[in-house]
């Protein structure tokens, strides 16, 4: 007998967590405990397990969405008795607070003994160490910072008190029930029981997750559990990594691997010698000065081959007045990967005109319709790509990072460049084939109003397939646009301009829009490219198209 359950987001310490990662589709054959999705706060990346086996009939989260606890992840069919099954043996962080041992601690008499919570793994590495002996910590501070391939996390103090004594070091893996740490709770005067980081948290341990997910609740609570939500407190003391266990956040490992930086290289300039995004950012800078060569992850496995002069130094005072202007950091770390891509895409632009006479009549119409929406000839160039990219499969891919195998994608997420007073940023818009013009700008409206208000979240600005740079507000006949990578092109929009065309008898005046198409030629030949931009431009000059 069959059974299609849902498997749920457990208490994942966090509200509106965002998907970067979908593991599984429908069909998918998946195994207790495999991962369906994986979700990206600021303070950890973490999988969330299958709590059964079973095949996947609807996946009901796609990147980018956000989640909370109770969230739907998938539907899963699974024989009827399987989820009481994997369930039994399996213990929640509610179990593991109830099964840890209570004792005394001979090794100091007012100190409580702090363990490992239920994190869903054994023999997991300390990555670092937050706190010195004789620290004061208060409740919910990281003491020591764990890392699983499926996750990094804090273990927080269960109260408030003083570390009387750490026992584990850098490098040292962990399990449930591992010994941590014996702290002097603040104002306690007699021995305690033995403490599981977990008890402190009973609103994030506890057996609180929805009953269908109870399994994957066990896993994930455990492995989220520690995670804190709040400012870290400031160091007592200054904690120095060893050289093979760099400590970065997910995020910063996931922005250095975005960029083929190999995160030992990078050296941390952080607490504890923590590495920041700045210090990633800052790292390319001067690779790419230095004619330094990038790891073959960002390099789509050519290696950049670069053999660059240093830049040169000049003492521009000795020939006039000057002033200097820090770059802001959006600019630096645009800056990182657009010099990146220029050095090592082999960039070619193909230029072309569609004719939007008609479909400038239309636009006009629809916003003397929709007066409280800007309905831009940028909502049909979405349109307009995302028919193209159907069409063209090969423009809607990336190299892999071995460069040896395309990666052709099934969805139609399109960046749009939207520039900003610090910069330029590529928010996303997603299943841009999903949605209509209005819907589009809406959201065309929405993410443009965010970014120039720095309110982007790193979700919405990831998972692009292809991107608009749009400077037909401005003006210009054309230009060539620099391929967002790992993205294989990039549409550069112009001025409309009306023109004289020759129709076969006359001369007509004609709405002319100018596109320069420029794509990464080591995926696309000149051809395709051609083809692509006369096919755009058939769709603009007749928008009906866009309904087919
Ligand atoms: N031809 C003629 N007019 C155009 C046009 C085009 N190709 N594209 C837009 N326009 C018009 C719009 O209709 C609008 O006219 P009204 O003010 O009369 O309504 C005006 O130009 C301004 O449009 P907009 O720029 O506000 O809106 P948009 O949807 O075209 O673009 C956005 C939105 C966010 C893409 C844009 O504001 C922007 O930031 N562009 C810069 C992108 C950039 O810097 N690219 C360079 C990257 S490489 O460094």
């Amino acid at each position: 007998m069959v059974d299609v359950k849902q498997a749920l987001v457990p208490d994942i310490g966090h509200e509106q967590v965002p998907v970067i990662e979908v593991l599984v589709k429908p069909g998918d054959t998946v195994a207790v405990d495999q991962g369906l999705v994986t979700l990206e706060s600021d303070k950890a990346t973490m999988e969330l397990p299958a709590p059964f086996a079973g095949v996947v009939k609807e996946v009901k989260l796609k990147v980018g969405d956000e989640v909370s606890q109770g969230s739907v992840i998938a539907l899963i069919e699974t024989a009827a008795d399987s989820g009481k099954a994997e369930n039994d043996g399996k213990t929640t962080g509610k179990n593991a607070e109830a099964s840890a041992p209570v004792t005394s601690s001979p090794a100091a008499a007012a100190a409580r003994e702090v363990v490992v919570p239920d994190i869903g793994s054994d023999n997991v590495p300390v990555i670092e160490l937050l706190v010195a002996v004789g620290a004061s910590v208060r409740k919910d501070q990281g003491l020591v910072t764990l890392e699983s391939d499926k996750a990094t996390m804090e273990v927080p103090a269960p109260f408030d008190g003083v570390v009387k004594e750490l026992k584990v070091k850098i490098g040292d893996t962990v399990s449930p029930g591992s010994l941590l740490a014996l702290v002097e709770a603040a104002g306690e005067a007699a021995p305690q029981a033995r403490t599981a980081a977990a008890v402190a948290e009973p609103a994030a341990v506890s057996a609180s997750a929805p009953a269908p997910a109870e399994a994957a609740a066990s896993k994930a609570v455990a492995a989220a559990a520690p995670v804190q939500a709040g400012p870290r407190p400031p160091f007592d003391a200054r904690i120095v990594m060893p050289g093979d266990a760099p400590y970065a956040s997910p995020a910063v490992r996931a922005f250095a691997r975005e960029l083929g930086v190999e995160i030992h290289q990078v050296k941390g300039s952080g607490r504890g010698g923590r590495i920041q995004r700045e210090d990633v950012a800052a790292w390319v800078k001067h690779a790419l000065a230095a004619g330094a060569r990038p790891t073959e992850a960002g390099a789509g496995g050519q290696g950049n081959g670069l053999n660059l002069l240093p830049w040169p130094k000049v003492d521009f005072a000795k020939f006039g007045e000057v002033e200097e202007q820090p770059l802001s950091r959006i600019k630096k770390i645009s800056g990182a990967n657009l010099a990146r891509n220029w050095a090592m895409i082999p960039h070619v632009t193909q230029h072309d005109e569609a004719d939007i006479t008609e479909l400038e009549a239309f636009r006009k119409q629809l916003g003397a319709e929709n007066k409280d929406l800007k309905v831009t000839p940028l909502v049909f160039q979405i349109k307009a790509v995302v028919a193209a990219l159907k069409a063209f499969p090969t423009f809607n891919a990336s190299l892999d990072a071995s460069g040896e195998k395309l990666i052709l994608k099934k969805y139609f997420h399109i960046g749009i460049a939207v520039d900003t007073p610090d910069g330029l940023v590529v928010p996303v818009i997603r299943d841009a084939d999903q949605k209509g013009l209005l819907t589009l700008a809406a959201e065309l409206g929405e993410i443009s109003r965010k970014a120039r208000d720095k309110k982007l979240g790193a979700a919405e600005m990831s998972g692009g397939c292809f991107s608009i740079s749009s400077l037909g507000g401005i003006g210009g006949t054309g230009f060539t646009p620099i391929v967002n990578a790992p993205e294989v092109a990039i549409l550069g929009v112009s001025k409309a301009q009306t023109k004289p065309v020759w129709n076969g008898k006359d001369f007509a005046p004609r709405l002319m829009l100018p596109l320069s198409l420029s794509y990464d030629h080591r995926v696309v030949d000149g051809a395709a490219a051609a083809r692509f931009t006369a096919f755009l431009a058939a769709q603009l000059g007749d928008i009906r198209r866009l309904l087919l």
